[in-house]
């Protein structure tokens, strides 16, 4: 295989991942430079540039070595690895973004009880190896139909009895008078490698990243809160906490009795929570949005 200093990743050019991907790059501090036919993203201070390319060929690209690294939705992951020209592409991370669910969904009115109720069905579905092997594992025998897209309307136009595609908000499904029956896969963008990452220059960029990866997703949607009580109320206080997290307690100087307490809280603080934070003895409430984290 071809050495390389510089770390490559292929990034989907433009579809659902493209932004939240751009800001991840964009929140481990990474700077592109485009090229003009807009395919190539050069890497201004770290040795890592980018491949804009459709996300189904990002496995294939990293088989090959064209690619180190590729960020793409765990559906496209695990379809592809069936095949043996993809084999070994494995995740290292997931990112947290891209979230939705491959599912089964049948037509309204069709009865459904379990899996059995899909026995002789034809199933249309861009995911033919997922399905099939969720079939395998049901013990069930139906006919898997294959389609690039547009799944949604098959049951309508006859050509299938069921349809087994990726659902977000069920708006689409919903639209198409389908009902969603089986989860065949949980799925979020992943970080993908080949298993034996390269040993050159290359592995440094990619511990780099993996840290700075770290570092924004662990606090993602992270508050700091900040206040201060006496001493007497932090009990009270940090039961109020939503996510249980460890507060740290510091005293102040010349004030015996109060305490700064400071905790990560996993999620949003709404009003309501603050309120009941206070309503337990808390001042001076502060709630901070926290970017990244190191440890
Ligand atoms: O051109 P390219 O091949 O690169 O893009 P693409 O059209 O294959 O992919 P794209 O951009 O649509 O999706 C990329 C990835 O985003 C997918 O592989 C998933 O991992 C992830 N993702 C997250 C989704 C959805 N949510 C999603 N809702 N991919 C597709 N959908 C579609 C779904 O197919 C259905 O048509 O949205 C519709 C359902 O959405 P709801 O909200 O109505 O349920
Ligand atoms: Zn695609």
């Amino acid at each position: 295989m071809m050495q390389r200093e510089r770390l490559r990743i292929a990034v989907q050019k433009s579809g659902r991942l493209s932004d939240p991907c751009f800001d991840l790059l964009d929140r481990c501090g990474l700077r592109f430079r485009r090229s003009r036919d807009g395919l190539f993203c050069f890497g201004e201070g770290e040795p890592i540039d980018l491949l804009l390319v459709r996300d189904d060929d990002i496995p294939g690209l990293i088989a090959q070595g064209v690619c180190d690294l590729g960020v793409v939705g765990r559906n496209v992951l695990v379809e592809c690895s069936g095949a043996e020209a993809n084999g070994g592409v494995c995740a290292l991370r997931d990112l947290g973004f891209g979230r939705c669910r491959l599912a089964i969904a049948v037509p309204d009115g069709r009865e459904y009880v379990d899996a059995a109720s899909l026995a002789g069905a034809r199933i249309a579905t861009s995911y033919p190896n997922l399905l099939r092997d969720w079939l395998v594992r049901q013990g069930v025998a139906a006919e898997v139909v294959t389609l690039a897209g547009s799944v949604e309307i098959a049951p309508r136009l006859g050509t299938a009895d069921a349809i087994c595609d990726l659902v977000q908000s069920g708006a689409t499904l919903a639209a198409n008078q389908l009902r969603e029956v089986e989860t065949v896969l949980e799925s979020e963008a992943v970080l993908v490698a080949a298993a034996a990452l390269p040993a050159d220059g290359r592995s440094d960029a990619i511990e780099l990243l993996l840290r700075r990866i770290d570092g924004v997703t662990r606090v993602r949607g992270s508050r700091l809160l900040l206040l201060q009580a006496a001493r007497d109320c932090v009990d009270a206080i940090t039961a109020a906490l939503p996510g249980a997290p460890r507060p740290t307690v510091l005293s102040m100087d010349g004030q015996p009795g109060q305490v700064m307490l400071q905790a990560l809280c996993p999620d949003e603080l709404g009003w309501r929570q603050l309120e009941a934070i206070q309503r337990a003895g808390a001042r001076e409430l502060f709630v901070l949005p926290v970017e990244r984290a190191l440890a």
